[in-house]
């Protein structure tokens, strides 16, 4: 026995010698590595939770968020040399739904990313009804082409149904989308700094509930009913959009 452990030693170290670092993983070569992206919910920096927490809005109003669904497009990285990696074309967010706050992780090439970009809601030219994954919920984001909804020509999608109760009986539907054909949605860039070299990251993204409310244009609940034929109303919220969305690195 004794003697056996006395002949299979200096093999195993012979072995451990000769295959050296690539045993250990002390190869240099950078690795790929895979991302994945969350979405996350606050109002005054506290997550939201539906029907439950209570936010305040600028102009002075608690609300409680009953409903929250968007779609963001055209999800990518963009690394320090430039070069733009798409994660994900069009991603579907419902609150009540977690399957839905993920993206799932996609494997990229090693270096070191710099930012994340999308657009919130669909570029004008390619908001066109069933050119996003075909899934009830998705289908469900239907913008009717009927005037006032639409331009009367093509179903489309909303960007956003954000819905809720303020005060002590007021109610809010928040609906985005391209109101009289126009389009309102939005690029969002989001500075990163992600390394990739073997690693596997989520990247977080939060959306500021409150911020759609505010800077720089105070949206007052009891000025607006429903916005879906209001193209003044959804520039309003486009703009506010800018200060919607954040990473946190
Ligand atoms: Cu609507």
């Amino acid at each position: 026995m004794f003697s056996n452990i006395q002949r299979f030693l200096p093999c195993l170290l012979l072995i451990l010698l000769v295959s050296g670092c690539d045993l250990f993983g002390g190869n240099d070569d950078p690795e790929e590595g895979v991302v994945g992206v969350s979405f996350e919910h606050y109002g005054n920096e506290q997550i939201v939770t539906l029907e439950q927490s209570s936010h305040q809005s600028e102009a002075g109003h608690s609300f409680t968020v009953t409903l929250l669904e968007y779609i963001v497009t055209d999800i990518a990285l963009t690394h320090e040399d430039g070069t733009v990696v798409s994660l994900k074309g069009s991603h579907y967010v419902n609150k009540d739904n977690p399957d839905t706050w993920t993206i799932a992780s996609i494997t990229i090439a090693p270096g070191t990313y710099t930012s994340l970009s999308f657009r919130f809601g669909i570029e004008g030219s390619e908001n066109v009804f069933g050119a996003l994954e075909r899934t009830l919920a998705v289908d469900n984001m239907i913008w009717p082409m009927m005037m006032p909804m639409g331009d009367g020509t093509t179903e489309r999608y909303h960007y956003m149904r954000f819905e809720g109760r303020y005060g002590t009986d007021g109610t809010f539907r928040i609906h985005n989308g391209p109101s009289g054909g126009g389009d309102y949605s939005f690029p969002v860039s989001l500075p990163i700094d992600l390394e990739i070299d073997g690693n596997s990251e989520t990247i977080q993204v939060d959306m500021h509930l409150d911020q759609w409310l505010t800077g720089p244009n105070v949206w007052d609940f009891t000025d607006y009913g429903m916005i879906m034929g209001n193209p003044g109303a959804q520039a309003l919220l486009q703009a506010n959009g800018s200060t919607v969305f954040a990473v946190k690195n």
